[in-house]
C-alpha cells in the first residue's frame, strides 16, 4: 500500500549506511568470518626443516572432522611429485594422521581435504623440508686465512674534520596516517552523497507541483 513513496524516502539512509559499511569493511579488513572448522596445527609444522622424513604427519583441526569414506584426503609428495603416503588417512576426532613411507629429499608438500563438523569441506596445503637423500660429507677445506693487510689505518689528515651528521632517521614504523586519510575521505564521500540525495529530494518535491499539470 505505502510502497509508492517509501523506496525514495529510504534511499538516503540506505546510501549512508552502505557508505559507512564500506568504510568499516575497509578499516577492518581482517575480520575473521565465523565459519567452519579450520586447521589449527600440523606435525611437522609448516615450513619446518627436518632431519629426515617423519613416519607420519598429523593434522589437528578446530573440531572433529567427519569420518565418512572418502571425506578425508591427504596427499604427501616430494619435490618430484612422487607420493610418500602409506595407506589411507586416519581421521580420529579433530586429528587426521597419515602414515608416510619412502625416501624424500627437499621440499615435501602436504595437500589435505577434510569435511568439517558442519558438513562443509575445507582444504589446504603446507610444506616442510627434509635434507637431500645422499649424505654429502661437506669437508669444507676452505682455509682462507688471508690476513688481508689492506686494512692499514690511513691517518687521512684532512682539515675538514666535520663528521657528517647522522641523517635524521625517517619514521620507520608504518604510521596510521593513510588509514586516517582514508577514513576522512570516506566520511567526505558520505557527506557528499548525503548532500546530493538531499538536494535531489528537495528538487523532486519542489518540481512535483509544477510539472504535475
Ligand atoms: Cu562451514
Amino acid at each position: 500500500m505505502t510502497s509508492s513513496l517509501a523506496p525514495r524516502r529510504r534511499t538516503l539512509p540506505a546510501v549512508l549506511a552502505s557508505a559507512l559499511l564500506a568504510a568499516a569493511a575497509l578499516l577492518a579488513p581482517a575480520s575473521p568470518a565465523a565459519a567452519h572448522d579450520e586447521l589449527v596445527s600440523t606435525d611437522p609444522s609448516a615450513d619446518a626443516v627436518l632431519d629426515a622424513l617423519p613416519p607420519q604427519i598429523t593434522l589437528t583441526f578446530s573440531a572433529d572432522v567427519l569420518t565418512d569414506a572418502g571425506a578425508t584426503v591427504v596427499e604427501v609428495t616430494d619435490a618430484s611429485g612422487a607420493s610418500l603416503t602409506a595407506g589411507d588417512p586416519e581421521p580420529a576426532g579433530p586429528e587426521v594422521t597419515q602414515e608416510l613411507t619412502g625416501a624424500a629429499s627437499g621440499a615435501v608438500t602436504v595437500k589435505w581435504r577434510v569435511v568439517s563438523s558442519d558438513g562443509h569441506p575445507i582444504d589446504g596445503s603446507f610444506a616442510f623440508t627434509v635434507p637431500e637423500a645422499s649424505p654429502t660429507p661437506t669437508a669444507t677445506p676452505t682455509t682462507s686465512s688471508s690476513p688481508s693487510p689492506t686494512a692499514a689505518a690511513s691517518p687521512a689528515p684532512t682539515e675538514t674534520a666535520e663528521t657528517t651528521p647522522a641523517p635524521v632517521q625517517e619514521s620507520s614504523e608504518a604510521s596510521p596516517l593513510p588509514w586516517i586519510l582514508l577514513a576522512v575521505a570516506l566520511v567526505i564521500v558520505a557527506g557528499v552523497l548525503v548532500y546530493v540525495f538531499a538536494s535531489r529530494g528537495r528538487r523532486n518535491t519542489a518540481g512535483g507541483g509544477t510539472t504535475g499539470r
